[in-house]
């Protein structure tokens, strides 16, 4: 399957959860892409594309048989359509209302808070200029100023959630907060809606995916029952370059 399937394309943000939830799904069914790491200042990569909804050019993207596809949910359920064979990830009855309920805290409570681990603190914020740097294409000029500018944006808007949601400096509680719940979610289950993995653990993996390299993960090793479900699903993901 993975050699003759022809290639898709997902734009993205190195540090996107949004893109990271696409990554997982694509991962877990073995679907080869090529991956185009997208200038978060001019976003030149994506110029061809129109605009989201809001007016705004927002990754992930995914491109596929001239196809253009957004909404990294949308992107989760209409992967199975596009290939039907292997891991399927869609779920029906009960299993799906439970995992789209998932899904809408994964985008709703889980992804919003991430700023405030992934650069609450100038290294952290620091370390994901770097790797964004790391992943790109871009030229040394260009990386220096997504370094530069995005560490700043980035801290800032990390800032703007903690005053939010009435933290102060420390995004560390509300990361906990989210972990509590991932945990009750899963209970003694292999995967969060049963025996199998569909989309919900696709975005929850993603997401989580997304803080791998920075301190804060170290909080979701502490938590067996995460980390074990966290371990699981590595395992089934497989990176196909598109060749
Ligand atoms: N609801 C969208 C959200 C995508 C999104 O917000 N992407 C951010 C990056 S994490 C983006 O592209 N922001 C650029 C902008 O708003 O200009 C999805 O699930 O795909």
């Amino acid at each position: 399957m993975a050699s003759t399937s022809p290639a898709l394309t997902l734009y993205q943000f190195e540090l996107c959860p949004y893109c990271h939830k696409v990554k997982a799904g694509l991962e877990l069914k073995g679907i080869p892409h090529r991956r185009v790491e997208v200038n978060p200042l001019n976003k030149k990569e994506i110029k061809q594309f129109e605009s989201s909804a809001d007016g705004r050019k927002k990754v992930p993207i995914v491109e596929f048989n001239g196809e253009v596809k957004r909404e990294s949910s949308d992107i989760l359920k209409w992967l199975d359509e596009a290939f039907p064979g292997g891991r399927q990830l869609s779920a029906s009855g009960d299993d799906l209302a439970r995992a789209e309920e998932i899904a809408a805290w994964t985008d709703k409570d889980l992804i919003q808070i991430l700023p405030t681990v992934l650069y609450g603190t100038w290294g952290e914020s620091i370390k994901a200029a770097k790797l964004t740097a790391k992943t790109s294409n871009f030229s040394r000029v260009d990386n220096l100023k997504v370094s530069m500018f995005g560490s700043v944006v980035m801290k800032m808007i990390a800032k703007r959630i903690l005053k939010k949601r009435g933290e102060g400096n420390d995004g560390r509680a509300l990361f906990e907060a989210q972990l509590d719940h991932l945990e009750g979610l899963l209970g003694d289950k292999s995967f969060l809606c049963g025996d199998a993995p569909n989309f919900a653990d696709a975005g929850v993996h993603g997401a989580l995916t997304c803080v791998r390299e920075f301190p804060a993960f170290a909080r979701v090793k502490a938590r067996p029952t995460i980390h074990a479900w966290f371990e699981r699903v590595d395992a089934l993901r497989r990176r196909v370059d598109a060749a």
